[in-house]
């Protein structure tokens, strides 16, 4: 017996000796795959390993070699080609057009193919069997296939920049998080009583005076034309949409300030630097509010590529319902007369919803029912589970506590399609986890916030509800706190989760 552990533990140490893990199912995927095989063996990941690609492929391929090269030192070469390599990492269009993937690697080789996001979702699997950090010498890596794809079409997460402004640079890092996770919304929540974000060029003074202010009395910000289109470069890149919100008729004092016209008494209002809702309201009985609304949505419309327009329409309290109402249609109509699909708070769906028209459901089970009877699809964002600014618990500094304390767990172990019995699995567009930035103030606070509750949010969004068990969950979440402080993330270290020391 003695004997049999000696020799047991002598053979472990030797198929030890260069650390060589060879079960890829231990690896800690976040989201997890729908499919995950291991072959037990290793792929050797060296300084000279080249990428070799489909011609049309050079935009994945590069994204690889700029991702390897922090981990192995060099940047890898990138070489077209049509046919697979005997060794390296090689790249193919799978012809498919959803969001699918096979990454299977091999001894000498790793092939990826999937469509065009499909392969960017791969790239981000194999990154995730890499080590966080830049390492020294040979990296090994434990042979499999993986096949994927995702359970929801939308996964997406919010961040308000109307509250408090957050930099061109700041917004880049939060796609980076989205992307490191397979989320492919990032929904901009633009303009608010706080603060309009965004320029219009045929409405000039609303970032002249209405960006000059934010929650606080900071010095606000907006983004140029030009920043805004930098914005969606970079989200398409990383096969994100844009989803941008003008919110209206309420959260608009903003507006109201910058332009004396858009009030009913037709006097500007004071810029506006606290943190109620629901006093301010564009005027409903003005012919010119829907001038302005068509200049604002046609000009965001122009430099959005995704089919997307978010008109807000949520805590309207100064609006009564019958001008809310005809309101919300008349802005819908405009939203379509530019190819936009419609989304909205689940308060719109008080009114007729265009054909398309999506309801985000935030707080209201009612509206959102009567949403889906209008015929619309729901994005699910419960403030109970799914708020992101939601504190941790009730010693979190940062953050609100209207809706819920939601820790680690309580942000994870929840359902989309059992949430409420009037919302089922075919009206699910997807899931989104909106930061609305009150106390929020820059990015480490982002950072703070969404992690580590952002990555549970995209596996819900990515994985079937039945593979998705906390229990286990917890220790891939774990794992991901190195990766966290390879990346000088800010993160709460939830006593819940059990992290490495
Ligand atoms: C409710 S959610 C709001 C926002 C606040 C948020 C804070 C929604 C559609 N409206 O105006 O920022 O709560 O958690």
């Amino acid at each position: 017996m003695a004997g049999g552990f000696i020799l047991l533990s002598f053979m472990v140490q030797v198929s030890c000796t260069h650390h060589e893990p060879t079960d890829l199912t231990a690896t800690a995927f976040i989201p997890l795959p729908v499919r995950v095989e291991a072959t037990g063996d290793v792929f050797r990941l060296t300084s000279g390993v080249k990428i070799y690609a489909q011609g049309e492929l050079a935009s994945s391929a590069q994204f690889l070699a700029s991702e390897l090269e922090g981990i192995i030192g060099t940047k890898p070469v990138v070489k077209l080609s049509a046919d697979p390599p005997r060794r390296g990492i090689y790249l193919s269009d799978s012809g498919a057009d959803d969001e699918s993937y096979e990454l299977q690697i091999e001894k000498k080789r790793v092939s990826l193919t999937g469509s065009p996001a499909g392969r960017f979702y791969g790239i981000q699997t194999f990154l995730q069997t890499l080590p966080a950090a830049r390492s020294e010498g040979v990296v090994y890596i434990p042979t499999g296939v993986v096949n994927d794809q995702p359970y929801y079409a939308y996964r997406g997460a919010m961040l308000d920049v109307a509250r408090h402004f957050f930099p061109v640079e700041d917004v880049k890092k939060y796609m980076d998080y989205l992307a490191m996770y397979k989320m492919n919304v990032l929904h901009l929540h633009l303009s608010d009583d706080q603060g309009w974000r965004i320029e219009i060029k045929s409405w000039p003074d609303l970032t002249v005076i209405g960006g000059s202010s934010e929650v606080g009395g900071g010095e606000g910000g907006y983004y140029t034309q030009e920043e805004f289109r930098d914005l969606v470069q970079y989200a398409v890149d990383r096969h994100i949409t844009i989803v941008p919100e003008i919110d209206m008729p309420g959260h608009t004092n903003a507006a109201l300030a910058s332009y004396a016209e858009l009030n009913c008494d037709g006097k500007a209002t004071e810029l506006y630097t606290g943190t109620r809702v629901g006093f301010s309201t564009l005027c409903i009985d003005k012919e010119i509010t829907y001038q302005f609304v068509d200049d604002v949505v046609r000009e965001i419309a122009e430099m959005t590529p995704g089919p997307y327009f978010h008109m807000g329409g949520d805590e309207s309290h100064s609006t009564p319902l019958e001008d809310y109402i005809p309101f919300v249609e008349r802005v819908q109509d405009i939203v379509v007369s530019y190819n936009k699909k419609v989304i909205g708070w689940d308060e719109i769906a008080h009114s007729d919803l265009a054909e398309g028209a999506i309801v985000q459901f935030w707080a209201n089970e009612e509206n959102t029912a009567m949403g889906i009877e209008k015929g619309a699809k729901v994005i699910m964002s419960p403030a109970k589970r799914a708020y992101i600014d939601m504190k941790y618990d009730s010693t979190t500094v940062l953050g609100l506590a209207w809706a819920a304390y939601i820790e680690v767990d309580d942000g994870y172990t929840w359902d989309p399609e059992n949430y409420s019995p009037a919302i089922k699995r075919e009206n699910i567009l997807g899931v989104e986890t909106p930061l609305w930035s009150e106390t929020v103030t820059n990015l480490k606070e982002v950072e703070y916030m969404i992690f580590p509750r952002l990555p549970g949010y995209a596996e819900i969004g990515w994985t079937a509800p039945d593979q998705r068990i906390w229990e286990e969950y917890k220790f891939r979440l774990a794992a991901h706190g190195e990766r966290f402080e390879a990346l000088d993330i800010t993160y709460y270290r939830s006593p819940l989760v059990p992290w490495k020391e």
